[in-house]
């Protein structure tokens, strides 16, 4: 078993208190490793760190500093299976999914913004005679990245990458249930030659080192994934200072599936956007609107799909599920189950704990679930459950469908799932998400802005959105006498 250190200064050090937390594995319930249980005494080390390093970094020429991200994804490329096994085993999501989309994307999110500062153009508004204005864009100071256990690696570069292309330094938490990659990240980042102080990442919980960052007068934006209560939480803490909050946050995102669409299609669709990664992504689609001419026969259709997916040990290469996060989650997602049971909701398949055989035969599995049959104002059909369960609800004409889809109060995303592209364009045009999928799902583009309204969040990330919220923007007027 490991024991983790901070990562402050380009040092390992231990947390001040001495005191540590337990890392568990999803998949078998044993201990992992130890991590820092960090408070305000390491977060302040590491601002200062950050804020000793900005100043040189800051200076460097883009090209040099977009070098060291390239380096940097070079050696994710060079570790992906390394890496891709402790995402696997400190999450519990199926190892290939680790390798073939969280390391390919942790290595995108470096290259791309790489390359995007190095394309980026400020403007210029000409007044003629009286003179012009030019837009600078400068780095903010110290960032702290705050990031969730779904996507640690993912998430974590994703907000990385764009911070310190773009100038500042950075100290990150990762989630305290998934603390392994991001660990990793630092002696890569070492390795990378990123300069120390530059990257400085402390372990620990939310509310005593999660919170002591938030607070820390020094950090001049946060760029934070998560769940709606710890989002709000945060933007109330940071609201007298009046600093840059980037906040994506939870989804219970519709999939509308209309009587013209192509079911061979659509059903390998739905499945992959209900179920990837055992339901733990924000953009799950998690709410079946069907029409309902199609309704018995899609979710026939569904559920022998759903009940074929193979759930068991996370390094099995035939496994399709792997373990949710934790036995708290786990509860609480059958919990949920269980609700639906009462409310004379009818399981079309799943509905149950899983203990495969072997060695994960004490690890937190939920079948992949579906329901129908459930009351329009059941809690399945508003909360977020962020596990394996996708509910099933029909609307007859396309008012109902967008009025059930706008139902709720998160805003994140939506996929429609249609034949006549006049419908999809007037469909999505009336959704209330950040995103919409066509025909599709989870296809990412990373110039796009990505983000949602309502509760799932505040702001947008992605492309020149992450550049614009890692900077400061100035105007310069030059008179032209
Ligand atoms: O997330 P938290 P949790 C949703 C999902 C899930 C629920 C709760 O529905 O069931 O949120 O998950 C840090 N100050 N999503 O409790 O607490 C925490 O240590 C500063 C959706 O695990 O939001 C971790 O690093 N930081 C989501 C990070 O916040 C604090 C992904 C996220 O943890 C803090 C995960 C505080 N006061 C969960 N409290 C998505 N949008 O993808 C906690 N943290």
């Amino acid at each position: 078993m490991k024991t983790l250190a901070n990562f402050i200064d380009g040092q390992r050090k231990p947390p001040a208190s001495g005191i540590y937390l337990d890392d568990v594995e999803p998949a078998t319930g044993n201990l992992l490793a130890r991590i820092p249980d960090s408070t305000a005494v390491d977060v302040n080390e590491a601002v200062a760190a950050a804020a000793r390093a900005f100043p040189e970094w800051s200076g460097l020429p883009i090209a040099a500093r977009a070098e060291c991200l390239q380096r940097l994804a070079g050696l994710i490329q060079a570790n992906a299976l390394e890496l891709a096994r402790l995402e696997s085993t400190d999450t519990g999501k199926p190892l290939q999914l680790a390798l073939d989309v969280d390391m390919a994307r942790a290595q995108a999110n470096l290259q791309f913004f790489a390359g995007a500062m190095t394309h980026w153009t400020s403007t210029c508004h000409d007044m003629g005679p009286v003179g012009f204005n030019y837009t600078r864009r400068e780095a903010l100071g110290v960032v702290a990245l705050i990031t969730p256990w779904n996507l640690p690696l993912y998430l974590l570069t994703w907000k990385l990458a764009p911070a310190l292309v773009t100038g500042n330094t950075v100290v990150a938490k990762p989630s305290e249930l998934t603390p392994l990659t991001a660990d990793a990240l630092c002696e890569l980042a070492r390795e990378a030659g990123i300069p120390p102080g530059v990257f400085n990442l402390v372990h620990g919980s939310g509310n005593s080192c999660g919170q002591a960052l938030v607070d820390h007068p020094d950090i001049r934006a946060i760029s934070f994934t998560g769940g709606t209560t710890t989002g709000r939480r945060i933007a109330t803490s940071v609201a007298p200072r009046l600093i840059k909050t980037s906040l994506e946050l939870g989804g219970k995102n519709p999939a509308l599936v209309f009587d013209d669409a192509d079911l061979e299609s659509t059903l390998p669709g739905l499945v992959r956007a209900g179920f990837t990664n055992q339901g733990q992504v924000c953009l799950c689609s998690s709410r079946l609107l069907v029409h309902e001419s199609i309704h018995d026969q899609l979710v026939s259709r569904l559920a022998d799909l759903v009940a074929a997916l193979r759930v068991g040990d996370p390094t099995a290469g035939d496994t399709d599920q792997g373990a949710l996060i934790s036995r708290a989650h786990q509860r609480k997602v059958l919990s949920f189950i269980e609700h639906a049971r009462d409310q004379g909701g009818q399981i079309l398949c799943g509905g149950q704990a899983v203990q495969p055989p072997g060695r994960c035969n004490q690890g937190y599995f939920v079948a992949p679930t579906v329901i129908t049959g459930l009351p329009a104002d059941c809690r399945l059909h508003r909360e977020e459950i962020f596990g394996p369960v996708v509910t099933v609800q029909g609307f007859a004409d396309e008012d109902e469908a967008i009025a059930l889809a706008n139902a709720v109060d998160y805003g994140l995303s939506a996929t429609v799932w249609t034949g006549q592209l006049r419908r999809a364009h007037r469909v999505a045009a009336r959704l209330q998400t950040g995103i919409v999928w066509i025909n599709n799902w989870l296809v990412r583009d990373l110039r796009t802005p990505f983000g949602g309204m309502k509760d799932s969040g505040l702001g947008r990330e992605g492309g020149e959105w992450s550049l614009a919220f890692f900077t400061e923007t100035k105007n310069v007027f030059v008179d032209g006498n």
